[in-house]
């Protein structure tokens, strides 16, 4: 098992879905958006990788920031290697230096990975952030620097062996065939999640939760589910907003959320989509267990 791990928005997601060879974890531009640990199962001739997205690590703000965090954690103290990625682009920060001295404490080998690197405009821009993670891994349990770029492919597959070469000989944890162990409502509620949130800017997309309460087989039907989600905000301003005007925002989201579904689920889905209020819930831990976070 491998836990990727590292500050909002590096790639951790993006890495995930690229060596899952399909899409497991949703992504969108905006930070914060993995709230859980998602796993994904790379059955291999020789191997069998058990990937753990995890949320992105910062200073948390919120109830559901800190349980991101501290989930995160638990995470990467019972993993076989972490893989702690960082942004190439976006240049290493403080928030990384925090995260790489923490993780000197993980207890697993980590494997510091550059991701993005089909964003810089030359070669040699790389340089600088790799002295900058000398620094920041020097010595143990930090191993091997693998630069990457999930979008273009580039070097993941060298990123999957070193990986691979980090986890012990034992018997395969999972069936094979089976790239995700999602339920269908979760996938339902967390894609639908994805297609709203990338149309909402700043601070709003936070506050939107999506929950799906069952994935139910027509009668009549047989390659056709209903899905009924859920859109949970935290005030009432921000229910019209996410609708949109004259509910064109809503029904654009829903649409694109439905059509990914019927791919990723190969049946036709009926989705209905309700935006309901509840008050401040990322700051309300009963209500944080109720979406499910
Ligand atoms: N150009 C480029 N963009 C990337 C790459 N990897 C990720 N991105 C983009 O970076 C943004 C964030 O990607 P995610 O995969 O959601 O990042 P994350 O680390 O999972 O983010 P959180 O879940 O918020 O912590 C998205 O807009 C991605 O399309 C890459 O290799 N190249
Ligand atoms: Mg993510």
């Amino acid at each position: 098992m491998v836990a990727l791990v590292g500050r909002p928005n590096v790639g951790k997601s993006t890495l995930l879905n690229h060596l899952a060879g399909q899409k497991v974890a949703i992504v969108t531009r905006v930070p914060g958006t993995t709230r859980s640990a998602v796993r994904a199962v790379l059955t291999r001739p020789g191997a069998q990788l058990v990937l753990v997205d995890t949320p992105g690590v910062g200073k948390p703000r919120t109830a559901m920031g800190q349980r991101m965090n501290r989930l995160v954690r638990d995470v990467w103290s019972g993993v076989d290697a972490v893989a702690f990625l960082v942004d190439a682009a976006a240049g290493i920060g403080a928030g990384d230096a925090y995260l790489a001295e923490e993780l000197r404490q993980a207890g697993a080998p980590v494997v510091t990975v550059v991701t993005k690197i089909d964003l810089l405009r030359r070669p040699e821009d790389l340089l600088p952030v790799l002295a900058r993670i000398g620094e920041l891994t020097e010595g143990p349990p930090f191993d091997e620097v693998v630069p990457v770029s999930a979008v273009a492919g580039e070097n993941t597959a060298r990123l999957e062996e070193v990986l691979t070469a980090h986890l012990p000989e034992a018997p395969r944890l999972f069936p094979t065939g089976r790239v995700s162990d999602q339920p269908a409502e979760v996938l339902a509620a967390e894609v639908v999640r994805e297609k709203v949130m990338a149309d909402l800017a700043d601070e709003l997309p936070h506050s939107v939760a999506v929950t799906v309460d069952g994935v139910t087989p027509d009668e009549h039907a047989e390659d056709l589910v209903h899905v009924e989600a859920v859109i949970h905000v935290e005030r009432d301003s921000q229910k019209g907003i996410v609708i949109g005007r004259g509910g064109e925002r809503l029904k654009a989201a829903g649409t694109a959320a439905r059509l990914e579904l019927e791919a990723l689920l190969g049946l036709r889905v009926h989705l209905a989509t309700r935006v309901k209020v509840a008050p401040g819930w990322q700051d309300d831990p009963r209500q944080l267990g109720r979406l499910g976070l």
